[in-house]
């Protein structure tokens, strides 16, 4: 069988400011929730902080060269909002959006397209501090930065996508207290944070679009619990369809219906945010296209018995997991979420933002790094791209997680995702077996 991808098929690689920058207090850049974060000891594996990290600060021109050279067509990066504003609202750091500008002019004068994610995480302290996602203030906040940088780079930089993963950056943070700033609030302030992620989702795509040209696309990166029918009977697939809106009913049921679902109101009970039909509609804003960042899968089977029709299947305990707890292989999960968001939403521009996995990466004496477990992981999530395109299901693209190994949150620099190995102390980067087989399979424009 061959694995042939579309024509014009968009090869991309991602990374965010804070895992990969390093020199997060250079240039004027003010602290961040996330810096504050780390330096508290406990808090982060190996209590790590990421002040060089891979340096990409300084290494970029490196790092678009690595690009080049595996024929990556497409990058995916963020831009770190406490550079361009470090009190996160009143005046920019001229400074701070000047790397952003070198390294655009970089990508393409290399031929590499910029897509840029305005959010990925790391926001300015003086805004966590006056009570960060609790409040629409910093809903609004987004808003102004994300036009900002917009009328500064839309001149050359044509997709640009809000935020990334609202789920990550409120119920964890605000909820597990895995991730900045590290609270456990009760249910109600959590749903508030996550209602006023989504809301700053749809006022910064509309800042950016009224600070842009015509030709610019925005959209979403968004993380969805990815429903997979147990296994392919119409039966289960159908349940897996409805428990795919249902249980993403807080971020992208919402941000694609403009309304909650009956569901989501009757189980949240006296614990739904504070909102407004503006706000919805706000929040609903048509987009030019969708980011789907997909690791993990829910297995969903039906049960006529079960309210809703479909119960979770729990994973074995033996199912297995790449080289993270959370990270329970899948690949099918991929196929399922692009396909549910064609038919429950009729998406036209579907784009894998994110989809890779940590390995216990190895220098051999050779000087190779070979990630078999990697490669198989990436190729079996491509063939699941690779079927939904055959399907006529309008995926456009697909970035892998990450170019580089980086600073992987609360599991710190252990966690390796890159298909391109870092040694931390030299800075020297040195591309794994993965990073060859998607060079290849970039060139071959199918999946090896
Ligand atoms: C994404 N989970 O985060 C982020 O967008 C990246 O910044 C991150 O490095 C990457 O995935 C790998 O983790 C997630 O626990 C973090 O289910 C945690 C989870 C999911 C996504």
């Amino acid at each position: 069988m061959d694995y042939r991808m579309p024509e014009h098929f968009l090869w991309g690689a991602a990374t965010a400011s804070f895992q990969v920058e390093g020199h997060l207090e250079a240039d004027g850049a003010g602290p961040s929730n996330w810096l504050d974060f780390c330096r508290k000891p406990g808090t982060v594996a190996n209590d790590d902080i990421p002040l060089v990290g891979a340096s990409q600060y300084t290494l970029y021109k490196e790092d678009v060269q690595l690009m080049k050279s595996l024929g990556i067509k497409a990058y995916r990066f963020s831009i770190a909002w406490p550079r361009v504003f470090p009190e996160g609202t009143g005046a920019p750091n001229p400074k701070g959006l000047d790397y952003y500008n070198r390294l655009v002019d970089e990508l393409l004068a290399n031929g590499i397209t910029p897509y840029v994610t305005v959010f990925h995480w790391d926001l300015p302290s003086a805004l966590e501090q006056r009570g960060g996602w609790r409040s629409k203030e910093t809903s609004r906040a987004l808003a102004d930065y994300a036009g900002y940088v917009a009328s500064k780079l839309s001149d050359r930089v044509k997709n640009f996508f809000t935020v990334n993963e609202i789920i990550c950056f409120t119920a964890s943070g605000y909820e597990a207290g895995r991730f900045a700033p590290g609270l456990k609030l009760d249910p109600k302030t959590v749903n508030q944070t996550i209602y006023n992620g989504c809301l700053g989702h749809g006022l910064a795509l509309n800042a950016i679009r009224a600070n842009s040209p015509a030709d610019v696309r925005v959209g979403l990166v968004d993380n969805p619990l990815n429903c997979v029918p147990v296994y392919e009977t119409p039966e289960h697939i159908e349940a897996a369809r409805k428990a795919f809106r249902i249980r993403n009913s807080r971020i992208l049921t919402l941000i694609r219906e403009g309304r909650f679902t009956d569901e989501y109101i009757a189980e949240q009970g006296g614990n739904m945010p504070d909102f407004t039909d503006s706000e919805l509609k706000t929040i609903a804003t048509p987009m030019d296209c969708l980011g789907l960042n997909i690791y993990t899968p829910e297995h969903i089977a039906a049960d006529p018995a079960s309210p809703y029709g479909y119960r979770t299947v729990p994973k074995s305990d033996s199912h297995p997991a790449m080289n993270v707890e959370w990270l329970k292989l899948g690949p099918e999960s991929i196929y399922w979420t692009l396909r549910f968001c064609k038919e429950l939403w009729n998406e036209k521009n579907l784009y894998i933002t994110e989809n890779g996995c940590p390995a216990a990466d190895r220098l051999t004496p050779e000087g190779e790094v070979l990630d078999t477990d990697r490669l198989m992981y990436l190729r079996e999530h491509l063939r699941g791209v690779q079927r939904a395109a055959a399907d006529g299901i309008p995926v456009k693209g697909y970035f892998v997680w990450s170019l580089l190994d980086n600073f992987e949150w609360a599991d710190g620099f252990q966690k390796r995702f890159g298909i391109v190995y870092v040694n931390y102390s030299t800075l020297k980067r040195t591309p794994k077996l993965s990073a060859k087989f998607y060079r290849d399979t970039i060139a071959a424009n199918a999946v090896l």
